[in-house]
């Protein structure tokens, strides 16, 4: 395969080149027009791609999503079939999904569980962290043999107790053990006990909107959760990683832990960017009434655009205070399943749909302004790829490097959302992820995903999809390469 006539992007720069990719594989980034002894390349190659006027850049690295993850009494609503086609429509071909163990289960046994669902079924490569719901001696002694399975980064809760929740002792337990064999910490840094006294006050003083989510979910509750665990993770020598970070006032704590020297990382998601506690959790419909911000209900919680977090959040993207940004894809329908918390927001289960969406969303901010095109490339493909032990192989445009190119039009338009007639069917236009509505719908895009290919395959181009579930390959991670 032959990409001919783009600018190749990259975290460090831009430049006209052809891509020369044989099977799977990048095998040369060659001066615009190259010939082979004289001949014409395109002559010798199966497939031409013309990139004239557009960015070839490295696919998306999505490496926070929550396929079939069961959650609040339901389960998110895309299969690793439907979410792994949606990515792909996005431009992204790897996702970083979380496998659970819960309390009492045996970490091996909840690893097996989410190879069986995504085995065969990824339409695009796929890896995973290890959520250790339950920190007990025996998924202690198995978080080091995950790095033999591919797996070096592990995930644990500061927040609902009940379910997958870690208290202090058994964080730092954990981070003793990751610090010694150089596995990252993951953690969802909000403080759970506080909160749900909140959530009963509130729900006791009949405020039951999903708006409430946001109030009882604080920014304090963040703040307050990512210094801990910045000081356990100093204590105990472990890298950490800070996933979905909202408050302006958690980037401070990361920005000053790093300053320092520590390795701490932070990522966060296009909806803490782009949307807000007072337009989006408190929307009120003709559908749903005030009911509509359910479905921007996640956690950590939509912030007050008054209180400017999106801004800081940009302005972290730029100064690498944030070194990425992922989806934390978990999408719920509406119906059935955001609807089980009317009159309760403590019922909705938390998740926004975002994978197919996150390489468009991101590219807008290099449209506004607010990131460059090198630094859309880095936060979206190859700081995921470093960051978790991918790169060289993803991330990157390079010879060696597999073969996950997207091809992006600057010149095209993405209309985001799936408007529906009255009787709720789609008019035309409809996202590829099985969520009934769009987080995202309204949002235009001044950009467009133009071919994507994974591993060497056309999966997306024309507007068609052309891959299948099962493409997709499961991605053995090594340790982040931050670190070694
Ligand atoms: N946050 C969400 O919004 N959904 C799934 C889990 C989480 O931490
Ligand atoms: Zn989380
Ligand atoms: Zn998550």
């Amino acid at each position: 395969m032959l990409i001919r006539g783009g600018t190749v992007v990259s975290a460090t720069g831009r430049g006209a080149a052809d891509v020369l990719v044989d099977g799977e594989t990048i095998v040369a980034v060659l001066a615009p027009g190259s010939t082979l002894l004289g001949h014409d390349l395109s002559a010798s190659v199966d497939t031409v791609i013309d990139a004239t006027g557009k960015y070839v850049i490295p696919g998306g690295i999505d490496a926070h999503t929550h396929m079939e993850l069961p959650f609040g009494g339901t389960a998110a609503i895309d299969t690793f079939e439907t979410g792994t086609i949606a990515a792909a429509w996005g431009g992204t071909t790897s996702i970083i999904d979380f496998a659970v163990q819960t309390v009492g289960q045996k970490v091996f046994d909840g690893l097996a569980a989410w190879h069986e669902k995504a085995g065969g079924n990824c339409a695009i490569d796929y890896g995973f962290h290890q959520i250790v719901g339950g920190v007990d001696d025996d998924s202690l002694a198995a978080l080091p043999k995950l790095i033999d399975e591919g797996i070096t980064s592990y995930k644990m809760f500061m927040a609902y107790p009940g379910v997958f929740y870690a208290d202090d002792a058994q964080i730092l337990r954990a981070m003793q053990v990751a610090a010694e064999h150089g596995l990252m910490t993951m953690m969802h840094a909000e403080n759970g006990p506080a909160i749900d006294v909140l959530v009963a006050q509130l729900l006791a003083k009949g405020k039951t909107d999903p708006y409430y989510h946001g109030v009882a979910r604080a920014w304090q509750m963040e703040e307050e959760a990512t210094h801990r665990a910045i000081m356990l993770a100093n204590l105990t020598g472990a890298p950490l990683y800070v996933v979905h970070v909202s408050a302006k006032q958690a980037v401070e704590q990361l920005a000053a832990a790093r300053d320092i020297g520590q390795n701490v990382f932070g990522e966060t998601c296009p909806q803490y960017l782009y949307l807000s506690l007072e337009e989006q959790l408190g929307a009120v419909s003709e559908q749903y009434g005030a009911f509509e911000g359910a479905k921007w209900v996640c956690s950590t919680p939509l912030r007050s655009r008054a209180e400017g977090h999106q801004d800081h959040m940009w302005q972290s993207l730029r100064t690498n205070d944030i070194q990425m940004v992922s989806t934390d894809h978990c999408p719920f329908c509406m119906k059935d399943q955001k609807e089980l918390g009317l009159g309760d927001f403590s019922k909705i289960p938390n998740g926004i749909g975002s994978v197919e969406h996150r390489m468009d969303l991101m590219y807008q901010g290099v449209v506004t302004g607010q990131i460059t095109l090198e630094r859309w490339v880095e936060i979206t493909g190859t700081t995921p790829a470093r960051m978790f032990g991918l790169y060289g192989k993803k991330g990157v445009i390079a010879p060696g490097a597999d073969a996950d190119i997207v091809v992006y039009d600057p010149n095209g338009h993405t209309s985001i959302g799936m408007p529906v007639d009255e009787a709720g069917n789609p008019t035309g236009r409809k996202h590829h992820m099985n969520m009934d509505h769009a987080a995202w719908e309204g949002f235009e895009i001044d950009g467009k995903v133009d071919t994507v290919v994974s591993r060497g395959s056309v999966v997306i181009q024309n507007d068609q999809f052309h891959g299948r579930a099962g493409h997709g390959q499961y991605l053995r991670r090594g340790l982040s390469q931050y670190l070694v």
